[in-house]
């Protein structure tokens, strides 16, 4: 079995919160820093901790009680200069991590220039910088986890003679307010569809996918980079931060300005329709391919029903009437279209365990108006995986960012007839950098799956930061990272 008590809580069940800050830091004493680690790892919030504070909260909810349990749990995660810095010099056998994520933008498709040989991304000034580590605490309000941060720098002594790190920069994430708490800022609702992990997730939802726990975990079952690293990364995870930006305004304008044309469908439910049909799921969380024309807001509430789906025979027949092929949930994810006949491809390195968290303040009247964005909000994407190379970085590049997926996937193994001249388009959500200029997708209108829609010149998602981390198990903490 999994054991619990070693691995970082937000890996495999998640940090509860509703609100987390990220403090991003370079180690500046390398002596101090292990002596001051043996301090602050008590402070690491485990997987077999997650459990108990999720108890504690439902147990909260059960009687009834007021206001939320307080809360603030940390963990912490290196970068590959981090290690290196630490005098760590084991290959993790993982090349977007061994590169950074400032050198691999380009691949991703950021926005950027290009000097020479070199690209720098249109990042925000301290992530163009180097990072070592990230060191984040999760809780249920400011207060609780203000007070932890200030804890936990006291114990490297931030901004003292005798600090161990420095603050590189730190972003606050904080759920959206109200009713929309668990949607993010174009109003869907997230954190419906995450893997299950064998030994941890002991009752899979309907449609949720149970995978090996190597999948997640470095040298557990099904890691098939095990062998070629080092002891100490068992039950280590590598982390993806992304500091993606929304530019809700824009986005809504874009779905405002061309609804889907139905009999029957009023302007504004066209609208509607066509932001459904560009994520995979109403901002309810309803997926379309279940309830393709009309959300259904029971069936989103419902976790028996609201991820039991694939996407049957549609793809090979060349139909888009339910989910159109680039969806942003069929791109990210495109369950039996690739698991299924013809290909029966194994997918299961591709899954990633998101934990994200939205940063930035509601749209005002005014960014309404002026259909324009003025105020920086998006999500602080964060996501877990045993390779940040078959994960989050595959899905990025070979799937969101490409055109022809997952056409191009099942013609490889010979032209099928429905499939002819059909080119899905990128992912609408976190497609980047589509041949220079062609930027559209088809299968928007479910009655006209041929008509392609052009997306405008920029994007609806913009990052502007981000690293690669590596999320060590206790025992590494206290035997590599500690004196
Ligand atoms: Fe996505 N969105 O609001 O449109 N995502 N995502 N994502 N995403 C999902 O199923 C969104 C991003 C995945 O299992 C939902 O839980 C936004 C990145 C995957 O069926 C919604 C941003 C990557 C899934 C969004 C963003 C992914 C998924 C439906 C950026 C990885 C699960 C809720 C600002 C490269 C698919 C749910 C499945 C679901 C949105 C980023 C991947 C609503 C706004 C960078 C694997």
């Amino acid at each position: 079995p999994l054991d619990l008590n070693n691995i970082q809580g937000d890996i495999l069940g998640g940090l509860p919160k509703k609100t987390e800050t990220y403090f991003f830091f370079d180690v500046t004493n390398v002596d101090r820093f292990k002596a001051n680690m043996a301090h602050f790892i008590p402070h690491v919030k485990t997987s077999a901790g997650i459990i108990k504070d999720r108890e504690a909260i439902k147990e909260h909810k059960r009687q009834k009680l007021p206001g939320l349990v307080p809360m603030a749990a940390v963990n912490i995660s290196f970068s590959h200069l981090g290690l290196q810095k630490l005098g760590i010099n084991d290959d993790l056998s993982d090349d977007s991590f061994t590169t950074g994520q400032r050198k691999d933008a380009e691949v991703l498709g950021d926005p950027g220039a290009k000097n020479g040989d070199t690209f720098t991304p249109a990042w925000e000034a301290p992530f163009l910088r180097d990072i070592h580590g990230v060191i984040f605490v999760a809780g249920d309000c400011h207060a609780s986890v203000d007070k932890k941060l200030l804890e936990i720098k006291l114990i490297f002594g931030v901004g003292t003679l005798h600090a161990s790190i420095s603050e590189v920069t730190h972003v606050r994430g904080d759920v959206r307010p109200g009713d929309v708490h668990a949607h993010e800022h174009f109003g869907f609702l997230d954190g419906i569809s995450n893997p299950a992990v064998d030994q941890f997730d002991q009752n899979p939802f309907p449609g949720q996918d149970s995978i090996r726990p190597g999948f997640i975990l470095a040298k557990e079952n099904g890691d098939s980079r095990a062998a070629a690293r080092p002891d100490w990364a068992k039950d280590g995870s590598f982390l993806t931060f992304r500091y993606l930006f929304q530019m809700v305004p824009e986005f809504d304008d874009f779905l405002e300005s061309n609804p889907i044309v139905l009999p029957g469908l009023s302007r504004k439910e066209g609208s509607e329709l066509l932001g459904a049909r560009i994520v995979g799921r109403w901002k309810s969380g309803a997926p379309i391919e279940i309830t393709p024309l009309k959300d259904d807001p029971e069936l989103a509430a419902d976790p028996q029903r609201n991820n039991d789906f694939d996407f049957g025979d549609s793809l090979v027949q060349g139909d888009q009437a339910r989910c159109p092929f680039a969806a942003h949930i069929r791109k990210a994810y495109p369950r039996n279209d690739l698991e299924g006949p013809p290909l029966n491809a194994d997918i299961d390195n591709r899954r990633i365990m998101r934990r994200g968290i939205q940063f930035g303040p509601e749209v005002t009247i005014l960014e309404r108006l002026n259909k324009k964005t003025h105020h920086g909000r998006g999500l602080l994407f964060v996501c877990y995986s045993s390779s940040i190379d078959d994960g989050f970085h595959f899905i990025q590049e070979s799937w969101a960012n490409a055109p022809d997926f997952p056409v191009n996937a099942v013609t490889s193994t010979g032209p099928i007839p429905p499939l002819e001249g059909i080119v899905p388009g990128f992912d609408a959500i976190i497609g980047q950098k589509v041949g220079g200029g062609i930027r559209q997708i088809s299968g928007t209108n479910p009655n006209d799956p041929t008509t392609n829609i052009t997306l405008p010149d920029q994007d609806f998602v913009v990052p502007r930061g981000g690293e690669y981390f590596f999320s060590p198990s206790i025992t590494a903490l206290k035997t590599k990272f500690a004196t």
